[in-house]
Order: C-alpha cells, then structure tokens, then sequence
C-alpha cells in the first residue's frame, strides 16, 4: 500500500467543527442538550422518537411485527428526529437517550413513563413485554441473545467504519477501506456459516436477532445501502442472500421501512407514524 499521509497528530486533539465530512455538522465530541426542546407525546403507550436507518428500522419493524401478531397494545407514535438537523441534542431527546442516537422510545404504560434507549434493549424491552419473537427455553434464549448482541457489537464496523469511509468520507482512502472491507467480509462469513444449516441465526424460528441484523447485513447484500454489492461480492453469501430475501418479503417488514423515512420514492416514505392507516 501507498504511503500517502502527510497528516502528524497533534500532541492534543482538537476539535475541528469544519472538517467537511459528511456529518460534519452534527458531530462533536460532547455530549449532554444543545437547546430547550420538548419532543411531542400522542395517544398510544408506545412514543418512538427515530429515522428509518438501519437502527431506526429495527424498531419500527419489531412494532409492526407485534402489531401483525394480533399483540394491539403494541400500538405506537413515532416521530421523525432529523438527525441531520441535530434534532437529538434537544433536551426531551436527551432526557431519553444521554447517548443522543437514534432510537429511543418511551413507555407510558408503566406507572411511571420507562426511558428505553439503545435499538437491541428496546427490541428486548418490547419482546418480554409482548413475550413475542424471543425464545422461552434457555439455551434458545442464549443463542437468540448470542447473536443479538454480535449484532450490537459488529454493526458499528459496517455502518461507522466501512460505511463511513466507503460511501460518506469526503476522498476515498485506501487504508481504512481495506480494513474495514476485510472486516465487513469476515463478518459475512460469520453469517453466511451460520445460516448454511439454519432457516434463522439462532435457529428455526425468526425472533429479534434477525429483527435487529436484518436492516444492517440484510440490506447490504440486497444492495439497499452504500452501493457495495459488487466491491463486497456480497452475491457470494449465499445463504445470507436467501435470509436476507426471506425477512425483506415479510410484510411488517416492508410496513416498517417505511416508518421514519424521509428519504426515497415519497410514497414510500411516512415520517410520523400514529396510526397502521398511516402506512397504506
Ligand atoms: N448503538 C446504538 C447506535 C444508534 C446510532 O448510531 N444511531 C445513529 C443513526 S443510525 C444516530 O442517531 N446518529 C446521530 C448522531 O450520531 O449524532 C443503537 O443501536 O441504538
């Protein structure tokens, strides 16, 4: 590989608010409310507070799974947060998430208003609440569980790492698009092992490990996000493929992905969700 830096770190990092990347607007490096600003509660249990990015869709896909289980408490309000627009430094937002991302929800149905935040604890609150798309048996649960949090755990090399610098970073880079790629790669080795003698990662039945991988590695393969089908040769991962193929068919899938979105055919998108009539 090239050596083609000619950056030197400083001996302290500084901020740099104009460094032209794709967010660079919204990042900085502290945390904690920007401005006063109440977010909106209407009438149902369930106040979501997204965008339909792959974080965001694991949750509204989950809701509407539940709602096409027949589970009708499960209904919910969800409100577009423009990330872009650093809608999630407002301090209602804050108050539920300090994390300042995408998802967060509150429950109104407990005897005092439940803050839930992080896209697999919210996935989780809401699969013991309805006792739905969880495993009962323990070793079932763990292996549902197992690949619940790898999710957790390697998204962030997909979205922040090779996303980042293969589809947002202002100039390509050979360096972190080699790492991250490779990583990328290995992980959909992971899956595709997996899923050679499974219908589902953790087993027979669909739960919420395949809620929440689904919108991250399901729609890189099916060339939904970054444009990377051929660089990542993701037609290879087969097994992923027909997973991913399976999940996308699924109704409360497709109803879901619309949730939040703004961006796409217009008709497709539906940026406040109230009521399931909202979503035609
Ligand atoms: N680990 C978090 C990650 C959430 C996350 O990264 N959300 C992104 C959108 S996908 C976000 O809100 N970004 C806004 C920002 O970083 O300011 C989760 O799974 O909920």
């Amino acid at each position: 590989m090239a050596d083609t830096s000619t950056y030197t770190p400083p001996k302290v990092w500084k901020w740099d608010a104009e460094n032209g990347g794709k967010w660079s607007s919204t990042n900085r490096p502290i945390a904690g409310a920007m401005e006063e600003k109440e977010l909106p509660v209407g009438k149902h249990p369930h106040q979501l507070y997204s965008l339909a990015t792959p974080n965001g869709v694991k949750v509204t896909v989950m809701f509407e799974e539940l709602l096409a289980l027949g589970k009708t408490e499960a209904e919910y309000d969800a409100w577009l947060i423009k990330i872009g627009d650093g809608d999630q430094f407002g301090s209602g937002f804050v108050d539920i998430n300090p994390n300042s991302k995408i998802p967060a929800m509150m429950d109104h149905s407990t005897a005092t208003p439940t803050r839930v935040f992080e896209s697999a604890s919210i996935l989780f609150y809401l699969a013991e609440k309805f006792d739905a798309f969880i495993p009962h048996e323990p070793s079932a649960r763990a292996e549902c569980m197992n690949w619940l949090f790898w999710q957790m755990g390697s998204a962030p090399y997909l979205g922040g790492g090779f996303g980042h610098f293969y589809h947002y970073a202002p100039f390509p880079m050979e360096y972190p698009i080699d790492r991250f790629a490779m990583e990328v790669k290995r992980q959909l080795d992971v899956l595709d092992r997996n899923l050679a003698d499974r219908k589902y990662l953790s087993g027979d039945e669909y739960n919420i490990a395949d809620i929440a991988t689904y919108p991250w590695y399901g729609n890189l393969v099916l060339n939904n996000q970054y444009e990377a089908a051929e660089f990542l040769d993701v037609a290879s991962y087969k097994n992923v493929v027909r997973w991913a193929e399976e999940i996308q068919a699924r109704p409360a899938v497709q109803r879901g992905r619309r949730v939040n979105k703004m961006s796409g055919p217009e008709e497709l998108q539906v940026q406040n969700r109230h009521s399931a009539s909202d979503i035609s």
